[in-house]
């Protein structure tokens, strides 16, 4: 890659920019032109994820630096006051008193994707191996976590088997529960470009996204209905006799058990759950025994579920009976953060820790302890975070720790969590002022971000990117590396945390993947980018080794679990004559242009230039039956709690509903997250942010007259 570029902050493909710096005239300078800004950001041609492709989000990049951003340290006692300025000396001092009076388990970390590997290394040696707490987790909680747990089950690891080489010569693409069109732009416009007349896109999604738009097929599903779908695949593989027993006896096991499972769902029972066509089901099983090669994308509207492991697993049960894994295939779970990934190889949710590592495990705990010199690292993993706002509200949380994430909206039950904001002392770093989680804050440190700030972040295809830094950051921010560093050095840490500088947390976090699946203990930062694990990880000679005890890779039955909606009354009538009138499945996801709760993106005039007021959007002939229209605004409720959008009638499976869960507070009084439940898949603890049982009703004609 060039020299001197970065990884984009925002989505997980993961691509290389580069800026270029322009004068007044709108021209690149000469070299030894002192030109500060406006910084002019471009795709790098050589960088692996995008060879020179880029979408929107990352040419405003410069458009998002410069305002409204925070450059004081903050403080109130309560937050009915109003914050004064203080010192970072006043504010780490103050900040020690507090942690010298409550317990390791009093204090909660909750952490990003978007942080760089060394801040979210440093922040989590100082909860696991500092104040000995695992009361730490990231965003990724609702994002990533059934995919991990699912990849860990059938795979043994969660490293994704496979990486952007498999995209140019598959024929057969399946994108389930993703709009990777919209969120993850670069990768679907390389599959779009190296398309050959034979190859296939397939898309499951209730909603006729911009991604539906672009693919061959559409399997219009209902929400939550993917394992029942999947498992009818799997059922017609075997009906069919082309199921690779070659594969599966060699390299598998378990597959008799899901098998047992899957032929609960036969492709006519299947279909009247799902809401879909027995030629969908056929479809998928052609594909599946007959493509070249078969990548197929998930993201979160499979991850996101109380049924989300057994999703994930459904799948790659598919990918398992067809042996449909490297040069064949691979079940590619798309990331969502730039450094999702960065993220798993520190392990910074509840129970994890350095290079793949697992606190429960009493070797893995070891080995970090005599690495970073310290004993007693707790064997118990924390509490996940919509546990941990339990928690708050009982008043044995009494700290929260805020970083680089905006829960404020972004997580289920928000009433509650605002509640549970008010009762505790709330730390914020944050970089913009008009961040919902400030409004709750008791004290804020003025962060940098990327590209203002170096560091590394890993891509969803294990390919670590060095972030050089292309601009001065705002004056009095600091990276959040340095914050904790500094406040750790401040609570007696010196040892622990000696760093002078980012690239010496870098060399240290380098030694905890050494052997790890995860090694990139021999890679020079100067060298980026760089995959750990090759093209196609478990491969082994001809065959195949997977990181579980026996080596073979595990089948998982996948019961289908569905929540607010009876599952037998479902399968017997359908969901379309379950539901009254005027009730609805609410669904959520992103918009093309915004990132999550748009403290950046809502910063650009031109991404801002064709956003719609908040919306929702049903089928058209729904909303005849309730005698709605186009530019109503709509109240969507649980009963209990109620949100207000505009209502736009578009192609969306009947008797559903979608809206962008994102909204801030200074775009609606309403946020979508008000109505998502707080429940969570059993294994992966990850919130069903896709699934919702409302009802809605007219309100008003949205006022187009005024303004
Ligand atoms: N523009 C933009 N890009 C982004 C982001 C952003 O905020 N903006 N965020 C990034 C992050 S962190 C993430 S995690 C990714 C997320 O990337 P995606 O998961 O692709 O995005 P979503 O829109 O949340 O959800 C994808 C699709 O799942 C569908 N869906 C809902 N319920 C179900 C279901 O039960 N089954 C199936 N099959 N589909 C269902 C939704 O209709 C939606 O079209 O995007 C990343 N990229
Ligand atoms: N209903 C519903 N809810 C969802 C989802 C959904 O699909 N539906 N998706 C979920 C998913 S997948 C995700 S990832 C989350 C995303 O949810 P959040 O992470 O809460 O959303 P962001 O707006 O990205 O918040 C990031 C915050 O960190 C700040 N920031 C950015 N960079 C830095 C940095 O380097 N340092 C510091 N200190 N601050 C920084 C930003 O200004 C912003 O305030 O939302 C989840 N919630
Ligand atoms: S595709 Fe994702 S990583 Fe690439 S420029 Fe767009 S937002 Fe950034
Ligand atoms: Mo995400």
């Amino acid at each position: 890659m060039g020299k001197g570029g970065f990884q984009c902050p925002y989505c997980g493909v993961g691509c290389g920019l580069v800026s270029v710096r322009v004068n007044g005239n709108g021209k690149t300078p000469l070299v030894d032109e002192v030109i500060p800004t406006p910084l002019k950001v471009r795709a790098d041609k050589n960088h692996p994820a995008n060879r020179g492709l880029i979408c929107l989000k990352g040419v405003t990049i410069p458009q998002t630096l410069d305002k409204n951003r925070l450059t004081e340290v903050l403080y109130r006692e309560d937050i009915e006051s109003s914050f004064k300025r203080i010192s970072w000396e006043e504010a780490y001092n103050l900040l020690a008193e507090k942690f010298k009076s409550l317990s390791p388990e009093e204090v909660y970390f909750y952490i990003s994707g978007q942080l760089t590997t060394e801040d979210s290394y440093v922040i989590n040696k100082f909860a696991k191996g500092f104040l000995k707490t695992n009361n730490i987790d990231a965003n990724s909680r609702l994002c990533m976590a059934s995919a991990v747990v699912a990849y860990k089950k059938a795979f043994g690891s969660d490293g994704p088997p496979c990486s952007y080489d498999d995209l140019e010569d598959a024929d057969v693409f399946l994108f389930i529960g993703s709009n990777a069109a919209v969120a993850h732009p670069v990768l679907f416009n390389r599959i779009q470009r190296s398309r050959k007349p034979d190859t296939v896109v397939v898309t499951v999604d209730p909603v006729e996204t911009e991604t539906v738009k672009k693919s061959d097929f559409f399997i219009n599903i209902n929400a939550g209905t993917d394992t029942v779908l999947l498992n009818s695949v799997l059922h017609l593989l075997y009906k069919k006799g082309w199921i690779d027993w070659d594969f599966v006896k060699n390299y598998t096991e378990g597959f008799e058990k899901a098998l047992e499972e899957a032929s609960k769902y036969p492709p006519h029972v299947a279909a009247k759950i799902c809401g879909i066509r027995e030629r969908d089901i056929e479809l998928l099983a052609y594909l599946f025994a007959n493509a070249k090669k078969l990548v197929s994308f998930w993201s979160m509207g499979l991850n996101q579920s109380v049924n989300g492991v057994a999703k994930n697993l459904a799948l790659i049960n598919l990918h398992l009976a067809t042996g449909r894994l490297g040069d064949r295939g691979c079940p590619f779970s798309l990331t969502g953060q730039p450094n999702a990934m960065g993220g798993r190889e520190v392990g910074y949710l509840t129970n994890g820790l350095p290079g793949y590592r697992d606190v429960s495990n009493e070797r893995d705990r070891r080995e970090i302890e005599t690495l970073w010199g310290v004993k007693g690292i707790n064997p118990k993993p924390g509490a996940v975070i919509t546990d941990a706002i339990d928690l708050m509200l009982e008043g044995r949380i009494k700290l929260l720790w805020v970083v680089g994430t905006n829960p404020a909206i972004t997580l289920p039950r928000l009433d509650k969590v605002w509640r549970a904001l008010e009762r505790v002392f709330l730390v914020v770093n944050e970089a913009y002022a008009d961040a919902d989680t400030l409004k709750f804050a008791n004290l804020v440190f003025p962060a940098q971000v990327v590209p203002e700030k170096e560091g590394v972040m890993t891509s969803s295809d294990k390919t670590l990117t060095f972030i050089n830094r292309q601009v001065e950051p705002p004056p009095n921010t600091k990276p959040d590396w340095l914050i904790f560093t500094e406040f750790a050095q401040r609570l007696g840490g010196e040892k622990l945390f000696p760093y002078r500088d980012r690239g010496e947390i870098f060399e240290e976090f380098k030694k905890t993947t050494k052997e790890r699946l995860c090694d990139i203990s021999a890679f020079d930062e100067r060298d980026l980018p760089k995959r750990w694990g090759g093209k196609h990880l478990y491969r082994q000679g001809e065959g195949w080794k997977f990181k579980t005890e026996s080596g073979k890779a595990k089948f998982h039955p996948t019961p289908w679990e569905v929540a607010d909606v009876d599952k037998d009354l479902w399968r017997e009538r359908g969901l379309e004559n379950l539901l009254e009138e005027d009730e609805f499945i609410l669904t959520t996801g992103r918009l093309k242009n915004q990132w999550h709760t748009m403290t950046k993106t809502g910063k650009s005039e031109l991404l801002m230039k064709t956003e719609l007021p908040p919306f929702a959007v049903m089928h058209p002939k729904d909303a005849a039956a309730l005698g709605l229209s186009e530019w109503d605004v709509i109240r969507i409720t649980d009963g209990e709690r109620e949100i207000y959008r505009v209502l736009f009638l578009r192609r969306i499976k009947r008797k559903h509903i979608f809206t962008y869960f994102g909204y801030p507070l200074w775009y609606t009084d309403t946020p979508t997250n008000l109505l998502l439940e707080d429940r969570t898949d059993p294994l992966s603890r990850e919130p069903d942010l896709k699934f919702r049982r409302v009802r809605v009703e007219f309100v008003e004609k949205f006022p187009l007259g005024e303004g």
